[in-house]
This record gives structure tokens, C-alpha cells and sequence, in this order.
């Protein structure tokens, strides 16, 4: 072969070597392009499934061992860590009183009792309960009287007392079932109701744990066919109370759960039975009327039932839970309310307003997010606590 032609050959082999790169190099490109597309999607689905199952499932306090006893009065007492209601109110008690011992710190004495009403109107009281207490001031009170801060306290508490008298039994507690309509020949239904989150699944956890260790035989029905997560909460739940739940596959209607739940409960000899309800606004009326049907089923098994309609409220909803309860009372006339999440809120003197506006007892308040940590309402536990709050 002559140079020319070597020469030729190598050119020719170098062009070759040059598209070979290319392709191999565009070939390697696209796929390494598509690997990383698929990843990403890959990686969108993930966060929109976590995003999903975040919306879907509330947080839920990490599953503790339950080490508690029922002591000499009936009373559920936790073992692990005995919940102290003058720190649960330590906010609720700086909001109102808190500020209130400020102003008379700060001197003025002539603007006192305009001073005292616009901070009362700012704390969750209600307008009727304000004007209450206002009136108790003015008229239990002198002039000078009302310059002394003790005494100012003093009618505050006895005023909210006298609130509380007029639809709670000052009697002490004894557990639980002396805050239900128990029937002995039962089973005793109770249905739990409220707006969206306010916590009616975590107090069924709570109530069912604390009927189970007074030896009562509990079915959880899972009421809450709307939200696709609810049942598997509601499951977490009635496995730390161990007790049983009623959660029927593929049931859409939550009138046929409440039936079939109740029924259940009677043919099983079950003491009691907790119906768990979808959250709903009082002003979604289609969901209000599937929440009435829901309550008239059950007196096709027993005529008495349910025997407590209970409207779980958030504390940290004021002025709304008020509103929320007259509302659910008027389609469901309610028996009594749970006061959730009244750990932690400033807005617990809500518990003074339902007590002036509704006359509906507060059975029950939630102090934390763990099983234990319900407790039987008192309303002079509550006053005593409030007030010795700020102590
Ligand atoms: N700190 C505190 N959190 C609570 C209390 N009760 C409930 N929670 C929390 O409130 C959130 C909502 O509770 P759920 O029991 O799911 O409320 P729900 O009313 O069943 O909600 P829906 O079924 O969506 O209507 C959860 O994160 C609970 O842990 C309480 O007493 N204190
Ligand atoms: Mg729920």
C-alpha cells in the first residue's frame, strides 16, 4: 500500500473512531438523561404520596407502654406521669388573670374596672359571661373595694363557680362511668361528634382505655367511612385501649355502621359502644343531615340510644367552640362536651363561657396527646386550678 492510501486508511479510521464517540456518547447522554427523569418522577411521587398520607393521617403521639391504675374512687390514674391541671392552665390563667394583676401593678385605680372588662372581652369568656362577672364586681364590691386586687380575684373566682353551679354537679368526680349515662342492662352507646381535628378519634382512644380498665367490655364502631385514613387511625387507637373495633371493609355508609355497631354491641353482650364520626362543619347541612340519620338508626336497636351524644371541642378554637356547640346542639341536642387540647392553650376560660352559654356539662378534657391523658372534668377542680395557676 502506498503512504498515500496509508494515509487515506488513517483518516478513514479516525473518522470512524470520531462517530463512534459520538454515537456511543449520544447514546450514553439519553439514557442517562431518561435514569434521571425517572428518578425525579420517581422522587415527585414519593413527596406527593408523603404530602398525601400527611393530609390524610393526623400526627399521633408515639405508642407509650400504659402503666396506670384505677384508684380508690374510681379515678383513672396514670402511672407514668400524673397530669397536673395548674400547669395545663398556667397560660389560660395568664391570659386572664395574668394581665389583669399587671394593671393593678401598674397604678391607675380610677381605670380599673373599664381596664378589667376589656381584658376579660379579649379572653375567650364570651360577652354574656363577661357581662356576668362585670356585674358581680360592680355590685359585690365598693368603690375602694374594687382598688384591691385580692378582693377583685376573689369575686372573679366565686362569680365562676356560681357559673359552673348552674349546669355541674359540684359533687367529686368517681372515674369515668360517673360521667356517662351507663345502663346496666346495656350496651350504653355513646356517639362522638365535632368539626374537623378537634380530637374526637384520640378521646375515643382515651375514653375506650379507660372503660376497658374498669373492667367494661368496649367496641369501637368506625364511624368515619369520608376520610380514608380514619379507620386505620381509629385501629392504632382501640389496639392501645385493647379494645375491639367494628370496621366493616368496604361499608361507605356511616348510618349502616352505626346500626350494624350497635346491633353488634347487643347480640355481644358489649357494655359499651363508642361510635367514631367523620369531623363535619355545623355549617355543611347535607353532612349535618347524614349525622342526624346517623343518630335516628340506632334507635332502631335500642330506642334509648345513643345514650351520650358528645361534641368534642378544641379549646384553642375560643369563640368558635362555643359556636360549634349551640349549632351541633340544635341538630343533635347534645348531652355533653369534651374540652380538648387543653394543654398548652390560653383560650381554656372557653370551658367558663360553654358553661354560662349552653348550659351543656363538660364531661371530659384532654390534656395531652397520649392515651392517659384524659380526665374527668370538675368544675371546682377547674376554678381551684385555674386560680392556683398563677400562684
Ligand atoms: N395536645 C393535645 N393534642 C390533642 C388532644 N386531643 C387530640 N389531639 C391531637 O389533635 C389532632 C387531631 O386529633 P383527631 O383525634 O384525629 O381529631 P378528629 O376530631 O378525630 O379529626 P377528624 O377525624 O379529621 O375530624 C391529633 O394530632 C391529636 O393528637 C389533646 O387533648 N391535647
Ligand atoms: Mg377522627
Amino acid at each position: 500500500m502506498s503512504p498515500g492510501h496509508e494515509h487515506q486508511v488513517e483518516i478513514l479510521f479516525g473518522l470512524v473512531a470520531v462517530l463512534l464517540t459520538v454515537i456511543f456518547g449520544a447514546i450514553f447522554l439519553s439514557f442517562w438523561k431518561r435514569v434521571r427523569a425517572e428518578n425525579k418522577a420517581e422522587e415527585a411521587k414519593a413527596a406527593a404520596l408523603t404530602h398525601e398520607a400527611k393530609r390524610e393521617m393526623p400526627t399521633m403521639a408515639e405508642e407509650e407502654p400504659v402503666l396506670a391504675h384505677v384508684d380508690s374512687t374510681g379515678e383513672f390514674v396514670s402511672d407514668i406521669e400524673a397530669v397536673d391541671l395548674s400547669e395545663a392552665l398556667k397560660k389560660t390563667e395568664e391570659n386572664l388573670f395574668g394581665r389583669i394583676r399587671n394593671l393593678f401593678k401598674s397604678g391607675d385605680n380610677n381605670q380599673y374596672l373599664d381596664e378589667i372588662e376589656e381584658i376579660l372581652y379579649t379572653s375567650d369568656l364570651g360577652p354574656t359571661t363577661v357581662q356576668r362577672l362585670m356585674g358581680a364586681l360592680n355590685e359585690k364590691l365598693s368603690k375602694k373595694e374594687r382598688a384591691d386586687y385580692e378582693l377583685v380575684r376573689e369575686t372573679l373566682k366565686e362569680e365562676i363557680k356560681n357559673i359552673f353551679a348552674g349546669s355541674h354537679s359540684s359533687a367529686p368526680t368517681q372515674g369515668i362511668l360517673s360521667k356517662i349515662n351507663f345502663v346496666e342492662n346495656g350496651p350504653t352507646v355513646l356517639m362522638i361528634v365535632g368539626v374537623n381535628g378537634a380530637g374526637k378519634t384520640t378521646s375515643i382512644g382515651k375514653i375506650a382505655s379507660q372503660l376497658a380498665a374498669q373492667g367494661k367490655k368496649v367496641l369501637v364502631a368506625a364511624g368515619d367511612t369520608f376520610r380514608a385514613a380514619a379507620g386505620g387511625q381509629l385501629k392504632v387507637w382501640t389496639d392501645r385501649a385493647q379494645v375491639e373495633i367494628y370496621s366493616p371493609e368496604g361499608v361507605t355508609d356511616p348510618s349502616a355502621v352505626a346500626f350494624d355497631a350497635v346491633a353488634k354491641g347487643k347480640a355481644q353482650n358489649y357494655d359499651i359502644v363508642i361510635v367514631d364520626t367523620a369531623g363535619r362543619l355545623h355549617t355543611q347541612a347535607n353532612l349535618m343531615e347524614e349525622i342526624k340519620k346517623m343518630k335516628r338508626v340506632m334507635t332502631k336497636v335500642i330506642p334509648e340510644a345513643p345514650h351520650e351524644t358528645l361534641i368534642v371541642l378544641d379549646a384553642n378554637s375560643g369563640q368558635n367552640a362555643l359556636m360549634q356547640a349551640k349549632e351541633f346542639h340544635n341538630a343533635l341536642g347534645l348531652t355533653g362536651a369534651v374540652l380538648t387540647k387543653m394543654d398548652g392553650t390560653a383560650k381554656g376560660g372557653v370551658a367558663v363561657g360553654l358553661a354560662q352559654e349552653l348550659q351543656i356539662p363538660i364531661k371530659l378534657i384532654g390534656v395531652g396527646e397520649r392515651i392517659q391523658d384524659l380526665r374527668t372534668f370538675s368544675a371546682q377542680e377547674f376554678v381551684d386550678s385555674l386560680f392556683q395557676a398563677g400562684r
